[in-house]
């Protein structure tokens, strides 16, 4: 490792919260991942902190055949974000398992392996190579990559189509391997997307995707990205995954999510958390601070400890509850008080 490396520190204690999270049938240590395709498989994020601290890395999806992606440039900026135009560029399932997958179970760090095809016999297979193999903690499948020449593969944007993928994988996958479903949140309806992949066997929910986005360079007065559209990421989606979160677990309370867009501090996860996210991925500000979940996991166990949490499961969807009444104190017992005012509500009537 370089002198110049950064190491954040890790060894400093966390604050006495039960960060164990569950996802179906798995269980983590801690609520706090990668976000797919922003750290690869996790290998690049080992000489800034140990990857093992983190819940789980969730590798950046992965094809049956390798892929060389869409043509160049792929990454735009955009005002508090990116647009990326990558198109499922990998190495193919073959070489995924026996480099990215191996290293991440030697390692020791609990995988969470993204996978993505063009029709459902494709993911069918995928989630067969993954059965049995080592150190793989749970399966995203990627029903939701904004990349893909054919619209029609963006199964997430149809409760038929993607219900025919969710099945084919539950089906071929190992009983005790969670399975999750990415929705796009470039849907009408994103609560009938979710019931439609948890009744085809969805054990629960990644939430979101990237935003279809597009940019134009005003020099060449082309469009920015060599794919022309792309996925829009960073702090300016976060207001629209924290409202698809919320309308997720509104709609399916029991139902695990993995929340995801824009996290970049504590208080931007807490915010995943209160809307119903029992863990979080963080993404896209990885680019610019490669230590920032394991920053993000310590923000979030203070925040939860500052605000009297004892277990991060108690915060899950805490937003939902309903508003406290606000209750007048007693009247002066001397009787020369003002009139006391009609009891009141305290919160904002919209969500109500
Ligand atoms: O590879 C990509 O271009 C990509 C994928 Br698979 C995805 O799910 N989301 C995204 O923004 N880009």
């Amino acid at each position: 490792m370089s002198e110049l490396t950064v190491r954040p520190a890790t060894a400093q204690a966390l604050p006495a919260v039960d960060l164990t999270t569950r996802l179906g049938d798995a269980t983590f240590p801690n609520p706090v991942f990668t976000a797919s395709g922003c750290a690869a498989a996790g290998q690049e994020l080992e000489q800034f902190f140990d990857v093992r601290l983190l819940g789980g890395v969730v590798t950046k999806s992965i094809m049956l055949a390798p892929r060389s992606g869409r043509p160049t440039p792929r990454m735009a900026e955009t005002p508090s974000g990116m647009l990326n135009s990558i198109g499922l560029q990998g190495p193919g399932i073959d070489a995924f398992l026996e480099h990215d997958l191996a290293w991440l179970a030697a390692r020791g760090a609990r995988a969470v392996v993204s996978i993505a095809g063009g029709s459902v016999e494709d993911y069918a297979k995928l989630a067969m190579r993954l059965r049995g193999q080592p150190g793989l903690a749970m399966v995203e499948v990627n029903i939701s990559c904004p990349n893909v020449e054919d619209r029609g593969q963006v199964f997430a944007c149809d409760p038929v189509a993607a219900s025919g993928v969710i099945q084919a994988v539950r089906r071929n996958t190992d009983n005790r391997v969670p399975v999750f479903a990415k929705l796009s949140p470039d849907v009408t309806d994103i609560a009938t997307i979710a019931r439609a992949c948890v009744n085809a066997g969805a054990d629960g929910l990644s939430v979101i995707n990237t935003l279809l986005g597009m940019a134009i360079d005003t020099t060449t007065m082309r469009p920015a990205l060599g794919g022309v559209t792309g996925g829009l990421s960073g702090p300016a989606i976060r207001p629209v995954a924290v409202r698809c979160v919320w309308q997720v677990h509104q709609a399916l309370p029991e139902v695990p999510i993995l929340g995801m867009g824009g996290i970049r501090t504590g208080l931007d996860a807490l915010e995943f958390v209160l809307a119903g996210a029992s863990a979080v991925s963080v993404g896209t500000t990885v680019f610019g601070d490669p230590t920032a979940p394991i920053r993000v996991l310590h923000e979030l166990a203070h925040a939860l400890a500052q605000r009297g949490f004892e277990r991060i499961e108690d915060a899950v969807g805490f937003a939902h509850r309903a508003p406290e009444l606000y209750i007048p104190e007693e009247p002066d017992p001397v009787g020369d008080d003002e009139p006391l005012p009609a009891r009141r509500s305290v919160g904002f009537e919209e969500d109500r």
